[in-house]
């Protein structure tokens, strides 16, 4: 099974500030401990992250027939994209949203994500382990 992992922007900085919130391992780390659980689950994972919109819509786009799932922590773009909630709903991949933090314990407008409204889950206020749990719902 063929997942596509997608990270938002400034998710690259992960651990230069902020670790109360997001933890003190940077994202190298994260893209590590991703592609340990995918081996662990027997999942094939494309990792993927960008600071730009488009971008992410242009790969999620090319991920149709490709891919059986998609993990995605679309970061600031959760709370402003529908370019990304239409384009995960042309695609029609099954997709897990994912959350460093617990979005609904912060600023209010970190509680409305438009990418909830076509994932099968999301998982929030875990940190990494979202993630694992994230693939080992398409496990
Ligand atoms: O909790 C999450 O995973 C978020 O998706 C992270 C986003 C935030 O806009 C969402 O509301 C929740 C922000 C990622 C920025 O990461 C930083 C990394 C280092 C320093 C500052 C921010």
């Amino acid at each position: 099974m063929k997942i596509l992992v997608i990270n938002g922007p400034n998710l690259n900085m992960l651990g230069i500030r902020e670790p109360d919130i997001y933890g003190k391992q940077d994202f190298d780390a994260l893209q590590k401990y991703i592609r340990e659980c995918a081996d662990a689950l027997s999942l094939k994972v494309t990792l993927f992250q960008s600071n730009h919109e488009g971008e992410i819509v242009d790969v999620i786009q090319a991920a149709y027939g490709v891919y059986d799932g998609i993990v995605i922590n679309p970061a600031a773009y959760t709370h402003t994209s529908v370019a990304i909630l239409d384009a995960l709903k042309a695609v029609g991949i099954p997709t897990v949203e994912v959350h460093l933090s617990d979005v609904n314990s912060r600023e209010e407008f970190r509680r409305h994500s438009f990418v909830s409204l076509v994932a099968k889950k999301t998982i929030a206020g875990l940190g990494f382990e979202g993630y694992r749990q994230a693939l080992e719902y398409f496990a």
